[in-house]
């Protein structure tokens, strides 16, 4: 092995140096298999190289008004986000009821899966928009990395470091038992953060790039929550797509 293999396979985050984690270097997939007590990952930082991220951003994106990327999207009032025509993603601002009082959440986000999978979240049942031939693309690629189809897929779109998700767990009943959730990233680096439910001083935290695929199986969704928490120095915006087989 050559030096630049070498380095090339080390992990490019910390795993707590403790009995139950461990993580070997997949040759075939071209990404790491992470195992950590009651759950495993696999990360694979540049799953997606910058041209198909580059187009994905763009096409998340591109919409009647001709705004893109470099566009000031947190200058876009709240409840605004209706008069942008999107060509191919129907985004948008939900709410959630807080204290007997409706609050936009800190980002907006996309539903898309097959007709008969509605999923309920947080009170909400959404029924999905169709599949479409971009994100057809991406979720067949991911699918190569998995024994499973996916047939829904959970979109995030945060404008930048103000947006966030909080800690949860994608635990829900529909997913079944040890669901397995495909996360790829495009934009902006953000952190995405594991913790363990019974001890929260336990974290891992991972740097989600531009491409990045991480998946999430086993156990993971029962005894660890996730966030994408604040990353006020963090400018640019970020989408984050989360694959799920919602089984009914
Ligand atoms: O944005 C992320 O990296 C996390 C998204 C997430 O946790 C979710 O969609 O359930």
């Amino acid at each position: 092995m050559d030096l630049f293999s070498k380095q090339e396979n080390i992990l490019p985050f910390e795993v707590p140096d403790k009995d139950g984690y461990s993580w070997q270097w997949n040759e075939e997939l071209s990404g790491f298999d992470i195992q950590v007590p009651n759950g495993e990952l696999f990360y694979s930082e540049y799953f997606f190289n910058e041209k198909v991220s580059a187009r994905s951003v763009e096409y998340f994106l591109e919409n009647d008004s001709g705004l893109l990327q470099d566009a000031n999207w947190r200058e876009l009032k709240e409840g605004r986000l209706e008069t942008v025509k999107f060509k191919n993603i129907k985004w948008r601002h939900d709410k959630l009821q807080m204290y007997g009082k409706e609050v936009y959440l800190p980002r907006y986000s996309a539903w898309y899966g097959d007709s008969d999978k509605p999923y309920t979240y947080s009170g909400l049942t959404l029924q999905p928009n169709d599949w479409n031939e971009g994100l057809e693309y991406i979720k067949n690629e991911i699918e190569k990395t998995v024994d499973i189809k996916f047939n829904s897929v959970l979109m995030n779109w945060y404008r930048d470091g103000e947006d966030y998700i909080n800690w949860h767990t994608d635990a829900e009943k529909e997913l079944g038992v040890n669901p397995v959730i495909g996360s790829v990233n495009f934009g902006a680096t953000r952190d995405f953060v594991i913790r363990r439910n019974d001890d929260n001083s336990e974290k891992i935290k991972i740097p989600l790039k531009n491409g990045t695929l991480l998946i999430m199986k086993g156990e993971l969704q029962h005894h660890w929550e996730h966030s994408a928490p604040k990353r006020k120095k963090v400018k640019d915006l970020r989408f984050n797509l989360t694959f799920r087989k919602i089984d009914h």
